[in-house]
């Protein structure tokens, strides 16, 4: 099942059946055992046809955002690559590697992009990529309870100048976006499940490539416990698994392109680039 979120309200689909709740949505995403509540209580969600999703909000209550990095060899290289001239060629491999993740503060809720609104590239920044991301809703407790696409908006030139600005390159107004929607299933999430990002300019595709999870160097368990092992989040957290999609390096953002993040059974999450 999904859920979407209107306001303070969910809006859930379930074998093509769309349903509302007047649960408030941050009550409804910060218990363990989504899905078994979901299920338990869905006789007395009320029926509705289905819902207009053009203007939903991003499917977050009161959770803070985390990421995680270097989770694939793709962004291993091309971290090695940017930061070479810095003399940071090699934490990155060392990272990739060790039993410790890289995991970094990404968004407090309340400055997460919702699906159809606009993500932000820097002003001083003349490199700058979106990074399609499976994104968890985790629970207080600490159990992955369901699965959404998450931007992790990033300035490649400002990372790449030295290790030390990656809380500018990635931390800022409009650089993280979740949505459309959770996903929300009784099994773990399916390998095979396939990431794709296409970044549309002018009507053109500009950019457009895919990935299996499968070709994650971590399982999320492991990224939550290491998450979980000195914060406690009393709302539960989101958790950004690190990008396998990394475009060219000639490739940069511009502002009024289209990014689109497709996951496989969860959607797709549009937005828009500006200028901050
Ligand atoms: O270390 C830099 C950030 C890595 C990242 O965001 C990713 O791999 O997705
Ligand atoms: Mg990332």
């Amino acid at each position: 099942m999904r859920i979407f979120r209107k306001g303070a309200l969910a809006i859930l689909e379930h074998e093509g059946q769309w349903y509302q709740s007047k649960q408030l949505w941050n009550d409804l995403i910060r218990q363990p055992n989504l899905y078994q509540r979901l299920k338990a209580q869905l006789s007395l969600w009320q029926s509705i046809d289905f819902p207009d999703l053009t203007d939903i909000d991003a499917p977050i209550g009161e959770q803070e955002v985390w990421a995680s990095g270097v989770t694939y060899l793709r962004s291993k290289a091309a971290r090695m690559e940017e930061s070479k001239d810095a003399g940071g060629g090699d934490f990155y491999d060392r990272v990739y590697d060790a039993d410790r993740p890289e995991l970094f503060f990404k968004s407090p809720y309340y400055k997460v992009v919702a699906p159809g609104g606009t993500v932000n590239i820097r002003r001083d920044s003349d490199w700058n990529v979106p990074e399609p991301e499976l994104t968890l809703l985790i629970s207080q407790a600490g159990t992955i309870e369901g699965y959404t696409c998450g931007n992790d908006m990033s300035s490649r030139s400002i990372e790449g100048e030295n290790p030390l600005y990656l809380t500018q390159a990635k931390v800022y107004d409009g650089s993280a976006a979740i949505g459309p929607g959770i996903l929300v299933q009784e099994e773990a999430l399916d390998r095979n499940t396939e990431i794709q990002l296409t970044i549309i300019r002018g009507g053109d595709i500009v950019f457009q490539e895919s990935i299996k999870v499968a070709q994650i160097k971590r399982s999320f368990q492991e990224l939550v416990d290491y998450l979980y092992l000195a914060s406690s989040f009393k709302n539960g957290c989101f958790l950004m698994t690190g990008t396998g999609i990394i475009p060219p390096d000639e490739f940069t953002l511009l502002e009024h392109d289209e990014v689109q993040i497709s996951i496989d059974g969860i959607g797709t999450l549009i937005n828009y680039v500006g200028l901050r």
